[in-house]
């Protein structure tokens, strides 16, 4: 019956992601399962660089994490400049299932984590404590906001390590119910505290089981000011396709910051209902993954600059 169940997500390790999320799916298992377990595979993963243990610190060589997680009844949970800890979707999931709150930061997060039985770990690797000091070589403190980000744009064009990003998951599950699944070391070298798009809903990630959900990857401000994953959504509830829907709001990010935009990246991920799919993004070396039917694929989505 029509394209489901089937699952997405952002970057080329979607593809790992995307087939812990298939085990669940293939059972008849719930999309709010799935994407948490696929999410979990890179979190866990010490090469990549952008997500959970291995992620690359802030400026003053700290890992925090962000991360969200949202069903397919409205309800969700979050976390924000989460220490130590290295699956916060998981915890996202207890704020979600075990708390009456959305959204749990910093200490206070840490705390709830630690009292529900996850493990205190360190998350900074050997190879993030060297990117680190690299950084601050070059770069010297300068709490200067677009600088770091700047370059971390021209960085991150194809064939390098900074190709692997946020983590943004959707699923469509047998029954049709929608759930997505957000998480992220944030972009290297922030300022302490700073917290990006990724565990706020309806910027980093929102769903709607009327209507579909959406999530999205790259530099997490312009996608807050233009509450980027929550329009997505918007713009397919009056009749958008998915890959519309995300370029539209693109378009706004362009619209609102043209010199920002031109300079960083953004994608967004969609996937409706009906289980289409589709991408767009402000530059290209963006790529998602998509699974349905046993079968992977990563597909280059549409850029607005080139
Ligand atoms: C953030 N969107 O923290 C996330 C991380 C990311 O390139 O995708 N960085 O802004």
């Amino acid at each position: 019956s029509g394209m489901k169940p089937i699952v997405i997500s952002t970057w080329d390790f979607g593809i790992a992601a995307n087939q812990a999320a298939w085990e669940v799916l293939k059972k008849g298992g719930k999309a709010i399962d799935a994407v948490e377990q696929g999410v979990r595979v890179p979190e866990a993963d010490l090469k990549n660089m952008t997500v959970g243990k291995g992620g690359y610190p802030d400026r003053d060589g700290i890992v925090t994490l962000d991360a969200c997680i949202m069903d397919s009844e409205g309800n969700c949970g979050s976390v924000a400049a989460l220490e130590h800890i290295a699956h916060p979707i998981s915890v996202a999931r207890l704020v979600m299932d075990k708390t009456p709150h959305v959204m749990l930061a910093g200490d206070g997060a840490l705390q709830f984590a630690l009292e529900n039985g996850f493990e205190k770990e360190d998350l900074l690797t050997p190879e993030g404590e060297k990117a680190w000091k690299e950084w601050l070589k070059e770069k010297k403190y300068k709490p200067v906001m677009n600088i770091e980000n700047k370059s971390f744009a021209v960085e991150r064009l194809p064939g390098n390590q900074y190709n692997h990003d946020t983590i943004g998951m959707l699923a469509l599950d047998a029954q049709g119910n929608l759930s997505g699944a957000c998480t992220t070391s944030g972009m290297a070298f922030k300022m302490h505290g700073r917290v990006g798009d990724s565990p706020i809903i309806g910027a980093g990630l929102y769903v709607d089981n009327e209507v579909g959900g959406a999530t999205s990857t790259g530099v997490g401000e312009e996608v807050i000011r233009t509450v980027g994953s929550f329009l997505v959504v918007e713009l397919m509830r009056q009749g958008y396709s998915p890959e519309d829907a995300c370029k539209e709001a693109v378009k706004r990010i362009v619209k609102k910051k043209p010199n920002i935009a031109k300079d960083i990246q953004v994608g967004f991920l969609a996937l409706n209902k009906k289980g289409e799919y589709g991408s767009y993004a402000l530059q290209k070396g963006f790529s998602y993954a998509v699974c349905h039917n046993e079968k992977q694929d990563l597909l280059i989505p549409g850029s607005y600059y080139y």
